[in-house]
């Protein structure tokens, strides 16, 4: 952006500048200030038009005749009561009491993030899931949540999206504003890939509630209750629903896998219900909870707690429709799926089959399924644009009892071992996965446990190094550092501790620790950071998004901050062009305030001059204009 404004100033044209031009001339490093938005939207297009976009370079692409996607349903606001209503009205804990009292198998809807985080790499855009909240208000408002946030669509949203995750969901909640909005927290590792400081975690957690999160599913990657606690408090204390969550794994109907018994689970969740969880989350996020185990686990939890208890899972074996059948049969009281167009294999079990299947019984969830279809048909269309982030896998497996991998993770693995040169030893990979597990002690895997079992996987592979060798002391291993911290204690306790002789082969004589992290973080004073970051941002005032997307990710949301100053709003620009660009001819309108809609048309693309610049010439609205580019292929 410096040199782009260095080449375009008036002195420099005009061959006046002298040594001190550049130190005399601070306008040079308000990149972009007195650009406006339009003119930064055609320069990202225009950038992507003829560099392309980094992400999408060398995968395969959409077809070419693939057309917008079209929003089955206007934004109303004349929209029948749902569960966001019963939260707004009575509270979490009347949000509880109502989903024990019905009958019906209660859905939540993941589309727009476990089903693309597992399907699509988390890449799908904002602009893509807004269109289909009004149909949700509309036609959907009998479903009790719509998973939409958290995860990681947070760091992806701002990493590789170019855009706000906090607009996102606001954008989200305005035009559904009857359905309880749910997001995914990590607890104390928030959204994130490490332990913040409590306080850190505290903020997050208000601004999430504030900005529109009505139902946070919080879980920890080691199942300690211990280091739920500050999360869950701080979900409490804005009076949003705590559903408080075990995360399964192993086999329950096993009994040489007897770590993770039944005893276990329900030790877990009566630990979760005296910590103040309005809701039981039951997170198979790898989809291990075979039909039989899902029977004797609900049937064990319903007993043993008094509070609602919420299935989610993965469709990777391809039997998790069984599994849902016969939770719901033991009286599970909601379940999560994904439209059908984001469903199966790495994601959720299909929505539309699940309320098909159900159809006529007594747990008819009493959804509509033309409703269902019509939503699910525009996220085909939808998906059609995001053809660069598909991971090809092309069928269910059972193999997944075998590694344990979390749909999440599964094909973000898969590509990490692609770009490692390991792409033909995959289920080498895959047995890895397991090995480390059990030298691990048989854990919980789920971000950012699950991360931290992938980096030594892959280490392993890529070395060719055996567990017995990892294991032996006299065999000298560089450990990543992921794992180092893990074994120091930095993501908390596994149930049982440690092994204690890898633990020691890891840490090389260094001290672990075995009290909760956030302890031993001192608090960060939010102030202070946010005049810093000010400073940073050349003076421009931060507010409480902003300054938790820095917490969380510093580096990132700067970036970002530093992209979105060169290229505007480019969240509100079709999939396909923020992608890929647009054709000459082609002709397209981006919506950057309520009502204020840019008309884009590319009208052609200069060749390339001798100092490597191309003029792209565009109409704005019926006017002329011309930006100029960096070829930098
Ligand atoms: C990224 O930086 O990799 C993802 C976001 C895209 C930013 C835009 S794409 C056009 C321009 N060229 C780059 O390499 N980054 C920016
Ligand atoms: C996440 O933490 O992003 C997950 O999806 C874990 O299952
Ligand atoms: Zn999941």
């Amino acid at each position: 952006a410096f040199v782009e404004n260095l080449l375009k100033h008036p002195t420099f044209l005009n061959n006046e500048y002298h040594t001190k031009f550049i130190d005399e001339t601070p306008d040079l490093f308000k990149f972009s200030k007195r650009r406006d938005r339009a003119t930064k939207i055609l320069t990202y297009i225009a950038d992507i038009t003829v560099n392309g976009h980094p992400e999408t370079a060398g995968r395969p692409r959409p077809a070419a005749d693939v057309k917008p996607p079209k929003p089955p349903v206007k934004p109303t606001t004349d929209v029948t009561p749902g569960t966001r209503n019963i939260l707004d009205d009575f509270g979490p804990e009347a949000v509880a009491d109502w989903m024990k009292d019905q009958k019906q198998l209660l859905i939540t809807d993941t589309t727009m993030r476990d089903g693309h985080q597992s399907l699509l790499a988390t890449r799908m855009r904002s602009i893509d899931m807004i269109g289909a909240a009004p149909a949700y208000a509309t036609k959907m408002n009998g479903l009790f949540s719509v998973e939409c946030w958290g995860g990681a669509t947070f760091d992806v949203a701002y990493r590789f999206l170019q855009e706000c995750p906090w607009q996102r969901l606001r954008d989200i909640r305005a035009v559904m504003p009857n359905i309880m909005t749910q997001m995914l927290l990590r607890a104390s590792n928030g959204v994130g890939y490490t332990n913040y400081p409590d306080n850190v975690v505290q903020a997050f957690v208000a601004q999430a509630a504030k900005s529109g999160v009505d139902v946070f599913r919080v879980f920890d990657s080691l199942n300690w209750v211990e280091n739920m606690r500050v999360a869950m408090d701080a979900v409490i204390a804005a009076n949003k629903v705590c559903e408080g969550t075990i995360c399964y794994t192993g086999d329950l109907m096993d009994p040489a896998r007897s770590k993770y018994d039944l005893k276990y689970y329900v030790g877990m969740a009566k630990e979760l219900e005296a910590a103040g969880a309005h809701v039981l989350g039951l997170k198979d996020m790898a989809g291990l909870l075979k039909p039989a185990a899902a029977t004797a686990l609900v049937t064990a939890l319903k007993e043993e707690v008094s509070l609602p208890i919420h299935f989610h899972t993965h469709d990777t074996s391809g039997a998790s429709i069984a599994t849902i059948l016969a939770a719901s049969a033991a009286g599970v009281d909601c379940v999560d799926g994904a439209m059908d167009a984001l469903s199966g294999n790495t994601s959720q079990p299909t929505l539309g089959s699940i309320v098909e299947a159900l159809k006529g019984t007594e747990r008819d969830t009493g959804l509509d399924v033309a409703a269902i279809r019509e939503i699910s048909n525009y996220f085909e269309q939808v998906r059609a644009h995001y053809a660069a982030f598909e991971s090809g896998l092309q069928a269910p497996a059972s193999e997944v009892y075998l590694h344990e991998m979390p749909g999440g993770q599964f094909t973000n693995l898969k590509a990490q071992a692609r770009s490692l040169g390991l792409e033909e030893r995959w289920h080498e990979v895959a047995q890895t996965y397991a090995d480390v597990n059990q030298m691990f002690g048989d854990i919980v895997k789920v971000t950012p446990s699950s991360k931290v079992v992938g980096d030594m996987a892959l280490m392993m592979v890529s070395q060719g190094l055996t567990r017995a060798q990892v294991e032996d002391p006299a065999v000298d291993v560089v450990f990543p550092d992921s794992v180092v911290e893990m074994m120091h204690g930095d993501l908390g306790q596994p149930p049982g501790g440690w092994p204690k002789a890898i633990q020691k082969k890891v840490l090389k004589g260094d001290k672990p620790i075995t009290d909760r992290p956030g302890k031993h973080l001192k608090p960060v004073d939010l102030e202070a950071v946010r005049a810093d970051l000010s400073s940073q941002l050349e003076g421009k005032a931060v507010d409480d998004e902003d300054l938790n997307g820095y917490l969380m990710y510093p580096k990132v949301f700067l970036d970002y901050m530093g992209r979105h100053r060169t290229y505007g709003p480019v969240r509100t620009l079709p999939t396909r062009t923020f992608f890929y660009g647009m054709e000459p001819g082609e002709e397209i309108s981006a919506e950057i305030d309520p009502g204020k809609i840019l008309e884009i048309r590319l009208q052609a693309v200069a060749d390339m001059n001798e100092d490597g610049e191309v003029k792209v010439f565009f109409e704005l609205n019926g006017q002329p204009r011309t930006i100029r580019v960096l070829n930098r292929l």
